[in-house]
């Protein structure tokens, strides 16, 4: 009997994956084998995407959260036409492939999001559905689509999916749909060693729409799926049953379909199996042909949907200008907020100010704080909270979920017309960092407000006080880390961020006062600049120790030394400058101390050898934020004190 052309899809993706793992000896074919058939159900029949135009603003958005099973996504985006070529596939986990062993974010390749450590998909899917809710409110059926996710036992076990989807049911994310793997089987042997719970109870309690089904199943798989899009009031969890390992004689249903290839002979059984005819790598034409046709209504939805944004922006320019600010945002200019003279105030209450200047002009930034709104100073004022009955809010209120919070946040940020932020106490931002992480690989833009920058919180103790946080985050490649010193410093700090598009920005901010200094626009995009000239040394300092190091030079002088203080607010940004820059501001080669609230971790790198690095390797303590500056050392004559006994 002619094989069903679904079947025949089906067993092409499944061949493909193991196909490619094999060839690569490494990676994940039980996943894409289980997988297959309901892969092949949502692509066929229900995704909105085009593959001759991978980035048009309206597709449905896509998540593998479960990376590890890439190959399923790269066979998918391969078989319906996206640009991953059959020699992508080959090049699985090779150096410089697209097919990297953990899908990576690629819009022109279709691939949404990056995807690997467990559970962030699934939060970060849930900031792209705020995303298009939010789009959706502005404008219309110009931004209309769902978001589309596959997670696994893994995803689900992890925290962060379990803050998301307790938050994507209280929002009513009703375009949601998730496909749950439901394979019984994790990476060391079966799911029930350590998972035991009713999960289709648990995601009912949450306010999601449950249905469970036989996942190979396909025409079962397509009427949940189809359930899922009528419920448009709650997203939809689908407990697909299925077999890890699919047709695979020795290894279903195994662990040890898990994580390694197959090996050559099983292959062969494999494919026995299914009855498949060919080399390795074959796809079948019919196959291409299959998803082409399958494809191509909505490849006219998309081209219509183009004419639609045309003619609309065209004939009404409040929107053609509104659809820029999203898509196209200028590059921020903020005027620095002006305060009495002498004033001290706390930079968090700076940047809270900054956001509400910028926020008519950037009406793309929309975000918030995991239950801190307040203290962060997070809120912006001329709009309301994001909620299920208000989707045009742009306060989005977490939670106490950092973790779900940085994830959603680059999923509002990658669904593009938006930018998100998220904003916490620094200390906390270790429940988050996997999200901070993911977001510095993926290149997100997003932005973190991070207050309570040290010990200078006080009282609250050393659960509170970051030390090590701000050097921790330095550790991360491609995160500006920010720490402005007064308001010029934190307006340029915000205007930086905004005008990044590779990568995210950490604001670190304090609790307390510090002098704003003046209303002149200062190089804070450059990293560091000197704000006091000397000659006999260099005093760096970042944040609120830059008042202090202004005061130390000041009592220094007194004694006839001459120290230029240079104010640091990002070290990443500093190390981009040219080698003549960074010498000159760095005093060409005078002595350097560093003056950091913090641990000193780091500061070698500025300060040479010889230098003085200034700083608490220890936690802190609680106590008045007065009592802890002279415990620690930070008081003006103390640092003074350090400088001439440095300088000898
Ligand atoms: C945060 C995180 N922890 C651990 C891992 C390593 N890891 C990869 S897959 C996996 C579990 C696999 O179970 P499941 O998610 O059910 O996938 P399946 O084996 O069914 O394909 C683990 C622990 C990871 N990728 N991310
Ligand atoms: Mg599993």
């Amino acid at each position: 009997m002619e094989k069903d052309i679904e079947q025949l899809a089906v067993d092409t993706v499944r061949t493909l994956s193991i196909d490619a793992v094999q060839r690569a000896n490494s990676g994940h074919p039980g996943a894409p084998m289980g997988m297959a058939d309901l892969a092949v159900v949502l692509w066929s029949k229900f995704l909105r995407v085009d593959p001759k135009d991978p980035t048009w603003a309206n597709r449905d958005r896509f998540v593998l959260s479960a990376g590890h099973a890439s190959m399923l996504l790269y066979s998918m985006l391969h078989l319906s036409g996206f640009p991953i070529t059959i020699e992508d596939i080959r090049n699985f986990r090779q150096w410089g492939s697209p097919t990297a062993g953990h899908p990576e974010m690629d819009h022109p390749l279709g691939i949404e999001t990056t995807t690997g450590p467990l559970g962030q998909g699934f939060a970060t899917g849930v900031g792209m559905a705020i995303a298009e809710a939010h789009l959706n409110d502005r404008f219309g059926d110009l931004i209309d689509h769902r978001t589309f996710g596959i997670v696994s036992d893994g995803d689900l076990m992890e925290g962060v999916a379990a803050e998301a989807a307790s938050l994507a049911g209280h929002l009513s994310l009703g375009k949601l749909i998730y496909l749950y793997d439901d394979n019984g089987i994790t990476l060391v042997g079966p799911a029930e060693l350590t998972y035991s719970e009713d999960v289709g109870k648990r995601f009912d309690a949450y306010g999601w729409q449950t249905l469970s089904v036989d996942g190979h199943d396909r025409r079962a798989v397509a009427e949940a799926i189809a359930a899922g899009i009528d419920d448009t009031e709650r997203p939809t969890l689908i407990s697909c049953k299925t077999h890890i390992g699919y047709g695979s004689p020795s290894k279903q249903d195994s662990a040890s379909a898990h994580g390694s290839p197959l090996g050559e002979d099983e292959i062969v059984l494999v494919k026995e199996n299914m009855g498949w005819e060919g080399e390795p790598f074959h796809v079948p034409g019919e196959v291409y042909s299959f998803f082409s046709s399958a494809l191509d209504d909505r490849r006219q939805e998309a081209s219509e949907w183009k004419r639609r944004l045309q003619a609309t922006l065209a004939s009404d320019e409040g929107l053609a200008g509104a659809w820029d600010k999203h898509f196209k945002p200028s590059q921020a200019s903020i005027a620095v907020p002006e305060y009495e003279d002498g004033a001290k105030v706390a930079t968090r209450a700076i940047s809270g100010t900054v956001i509400n200047a910028f926020a008519a002009d950037r009406p793309d930034v929309i975000g918030g704080s995991a239950d801190l709104a307040s203290s962060n100073n997070t809120l912006i004022k001329s709009s309301t909270d994001f909620s299920a009955d208000d989707r045009a809010g742009r306060n989005l209120r977490y939670g106490v979920r950092e973790h779900a919070m940085g994830a959603i946040a680059n999923g509002v940020t990658v669904h593009g017309g938006l930018r998100g932020f998220g904003a916490t106490f620094l200390t906390f931002v270790d429940y988050m960092r996997g999200a901070v992480r993911l977001g510095a690989l993926m290149g997100a833009p997003s932005v973190w407000v991070f207050t309570h920058d040290s010990i200078f919180l006080g009282e609250d103790g050393p659960t509170h006080q970051s030390v090590e946080h701000v050097a921790s985050l330095r550790a991360i490649p491609n995160l500006y880390v920010m720490r402005p010193a007064n308001a010029a410093e934190v307006t340029g700090a915000w205007e930086v961020a905004l005008n990044r598009t590779n990568g995210p920005t950490a604001l670190i901010l304090t609790r307390q006062g510090v002098p704003v200094g003046g209303t002149d626009p200062v190089p804070v995009a450059r990293g560091a600049y000197v704000v006091r000239d000397g000659d006999d040394a260099v005093l760096v300092a970042t944040g609120s120790e830059v008042a202090t190091a202004l005061e130390a030079a000041d009592i220094l002088a007194g004694k006839g030394r001459s120290i230029r203080v240079v104010s640091m607010p990002c070290l990443e940004a500093f190390n981009e400058q040219d080698a003549a820059y960074r010498a000159d501001v760095l005093g060409n080669g005078m002595p350097v101390a560093s003056l950091e609230a913090g641990v000193t971790f780091g500061w070698g790198d500025i300060v040479g050898s010889d230098g003085l690095a200034i700083g608490i390797d220890r936690f802190g303590a609680s106590a008045p934020a007065g009592v802890l500056a002279e415990k620690f050392g930070f008081t003006a004559p103390q640092v003074a004190d350090k400088l001439n006994s440095w300088l000898g």
